[in-house]
């Protein structure tokens, strides 16, 4: 292949770069991968992921994603670095011939490509790097001074899971702005229909952001608020952050979101387990640990550490699912 057939892990690309990459692995693969297009920013980017494994109706569907935040790279990183190992270990990796053999796995290593892009080019506003939104369009509201006006959406705040309860900001200004309404935004207009499309044979849904080092699962808007398969659901998530520790020695800690971090409403992993009922639903915050300053700028040296051991932990989920 081409120049974008190989990526070296351990690096930040643009997107250009990596959707190139995917394409290019999909044109080369063709018997493991197909590029697949979830829809359009709003700045006209086309979202696309890899769905790996042959399909056929009785196989279970995965769902991994990054990137919904802009400014977490480390995320973002760790759904390429998981792609490569896909692609690179599939002719000797009996775990990673077992997935594809058994399961249908989608991965999707940028949802926010825009907002990505932001952080990544916008050298004139040092403050770039550390956005989180979408870059939707100036909406205005009176914040009791004055009118504000700003850009941006926080698309893990814009899921139809109880919207604009907690957790989340109603003005445009806030880096938690929830939206005009529930999935008001084309990037979880898109990203909702797609996931609906694979109801029913949809197992796990893992989105990855950073950082503080948790494994996170429903519900998060109130405290003591489980979906009945609550022990499988802790069970799994517990082996996973045990699996991800024997790695290096990094510490994860699981629970919801107000039992390990704070209450939030109208993120993708609630809004995905309570309306497709998929079984294992999570939110992964990567490294650095909760007390680091500004986490959202992770060494690269750290790169390669940070998704080895992530993947050691996903697989705990995988093998649930694959084995079931
Ligand atoms: N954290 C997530 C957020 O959207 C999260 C995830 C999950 C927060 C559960 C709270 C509870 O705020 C980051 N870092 O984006
Ligand atoms: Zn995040």
């Amino acid at each position: 292949g081409g120049f974008h057939s190989r990526l070296r892990m351990g690096e930040y690309y643009s997107y250009s770069v990596i959707s190139t990459w995917l394409e290019r692995i999909a044109e080369s693969l063709p018997d493991i991968a197909e590029l697949i297009e979830v829809g359009t920013s709003i700045e006209g980017r086309k979202i696309v992921g890899l769905k790996f494994g042959k399909d056929s109706p009785e196989k279970k569907i995965v769902v991994i994603d990054a990137g919904i935040h802009s400014r977490e790279w480390a995320a973002i990183h760790t759904a390429t670095y998981f792609i490569n190992l896909m692609v690179n270990s599939r002719e000797t990796d009996p775990q990673i011939q077992d997935y594809l053999k058994n399961l249908v796995i989608y991965i999707i290593p940028v949802l926010n490509p825009d907002g990505y892009e932001y952080t990544r080019t916008d050298k004139t506003n040092p403050r770039a790097r550390m956005w989180r939104k979408s870059r939707s369009a100036r909406q205005c509201a009176f914040d009791g001074i004055r009118n504000s006006c700003c850009q941006g959406v926080d698309l893990n705040r814009n899921f139809d899971f109880r919207f604009a309860e907690i957790g989340s900001s109603r003005y445009p200004c806030s880096e938690i702005y929830h939206g005009s309404s529930a999935f008001s935004e084309p990037e979880t207009k898109a990203y909702s229909q797609f996931l609906t499309s694979l109801k029913g044979r949809l197992e796990a849904y893992i989105t990855l952001h950073s950082y503080s080092q948790l494994w996170i699962y429903s519900y998060s808007h109130r405290k003591f608020t489980y979906a009945p398969d609550i022990d499988d659901t802790r069970r799994v998530a517990a082996k996973a952050v045990q699996e991800l520790g024997r790695m290096y020695g990094t510490k994860y800690r699981h629970g919801t979101g107000p039992e390990i971090i704070y209450a939030f409403s109208g993120g993708s992993t609630d809004w995905a387990k309570e309306t497709l009922k998929i079984k294992y639903s999570y939110t992964i915050e990567l490294r650095p640990g909760y007390e680091e300053w500004n986490g959202f700028v992770l060494d690269k040296n750290q790169l390669i550490p940070t998704a080895k051991e992530t993947w050691a932990g996903v697989g705990v989920v995988l093998d649930e699912v694959s084995s079931q």
